[in-house]
């Protein structure tokens, strides 16, 4: 299913590609668009993707996630 997530921090496409690396890299995880206008990132996820554990690696980043 398609999520959303809002997150905080970002400030240039340096951002953009680090948080869209990370949601990448996460197995289950697809379709990655992260957008620096809206500050959010919206992704498809499998069934199985742990929302909380997507949040966490977002924010081990440097970034805040919200939503
Ligand atoms: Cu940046």
């Amino acid at each position: 299913m398609t999520n959303r997530i809002k997150i905080q921090g970002m400030s240039c496409e340096h951002c953009v590609k680090a948080v869209a690396g990370v949601l990448s890299g996460i197995e289950g995880i697809t379709n990655v668009k992260v957008s620096l206008d809206n500050n959010e990132a919206v992704f498809d996820a499998a069934d199985n993707v742990d929302m909380e554990k997507v949040k966490r690696a977002v924010e081990e980043e440097g970034y805040k996630t919200a939503g």
